[in-house]
């Protein structure tokens, strides 16, 4: 079934009406979440809407519901659709108001819509890997907000797009930051290496499942950004996101990581994650 949430409302999707001038359309001012939905259930639901709350409050939104009633309505949604296996993704805007660059003077309503979508676990990529191109970082200095600008990470997943990329390497001179739209992670010498949780990208949820999983499997970890420049003598790297989990790269522009097959850790790290998510190990 194709509900769609609208405000505080269950809509068909053809119900739903949007304005030209709202905020989102116009400025990209909002933000956004994606929950993974598996056996009906959201995964990590409440550090998802922790953070879109505090996207919202970064940016001076300020959501009309509760923690609590937004965690319902989206339930909801995800039962009247009555989703397995799949997604949910949630965004909100500042809403509608005749263009001018500043917040509207007379306050209007925000302006939240989701929906969802079906989606299978990416089991090949998980075995096989995936190949990623390093390009610089031109995105803003607040990449700790899931804002709904995405031109930096669209552009540049684009150019690793058509190199037959699966996702883009980014960094900032020679530090790595994150990819696109996934955290990076290498691995050398039995320690784990991940960009800390700045400003400079987003603190993904799966990141701090990995990072707890790290303790748990007994790899030590080293918030630090890794160096573009010995990015190939690490022994794995892999990178990470909601509907991704945790795929090894296994080629970084065209060049084999750990002889183009995945680590042994990333495959350990896999199998945590997956304990958690209470999916059956794949391969
Ligand atoms: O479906 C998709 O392609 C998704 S779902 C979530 C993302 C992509 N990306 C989240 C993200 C991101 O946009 C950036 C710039 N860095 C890291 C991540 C990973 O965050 P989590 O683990 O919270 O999904």
């Amino acid at each position: 079934m194709n509900w769609v949430l609208w405000n505080d409302r269950l809509v068909k999707d053809e119900d739903i009406k949007l304005s030209k001038e709202d905020r989102g359309y116009q400025f990209g001012d909002g933000i956004y979440e994606v929950i993974r939905i598996y056996n009906g259930n959201m995964f990590t639901a409440q550090e998802h809407i922790d953070r879109f709350y505090e996207s919202a409050d970064k940016i001076k939104i300020v959501i009309p519901y509760t923690k609590d009633l937004f965690h319902k309505m989206i339930y909801d949604l995800i039962e009247a659709n009555e989703v397995t296996s799949g997604q949910v993704y949630v965004q909100i805007t500042r809403g509608a108001t005749p263009r001018l660059h500043h917040f509207p003077i007379t306050p209007v309503e925000t302006v939240l819509t989701a929906y969802t979508k079906e989606y299978k676990r990416p089991v090949t990529e998980m075995v096989n890997g995936v190949a990623v191109k390093t390009i610089e970082d031109i995105r803003w200095l607040r990449c700790d907000i899931k804002s709904l600008n995405l031109l930096g990470s669209v552009l540049a997943k684009q150019e690793a797009y058509e190199n037959g990329c699966f996702e883009a390497l980014l960094h900032r001179g020679d530090l790595i930051t994150e990819g696109s739209s996934t955290n990076m992670y290498a691995i050398k010498d039995g320690v784990l290496y991940t960009h800390p949780a700045t400003n400079l990208i987003l603190n993904g949820i799966t990141r701090r499942v990995i990072l707890t999983c790290c303790e748990e499997i007994g790899l030590p970890v080293v918030e630090q950004p890794i160096s573009l420049a010995t990015v190939l003598s690490n022994d794995e790297f892999f990178l990470s996101s909601t509907t991704t989990e945790i795929l090894p790269v296994t080629t970084i522009n065209g060049i084999k990581v750990n002889k183009g097959i995945r680590g042994e850790w990333t495959h350990k790290l896999q199998i945590a994650l997956e304990a958690k998510i209470g999916q059956e190990v794949h391969a």
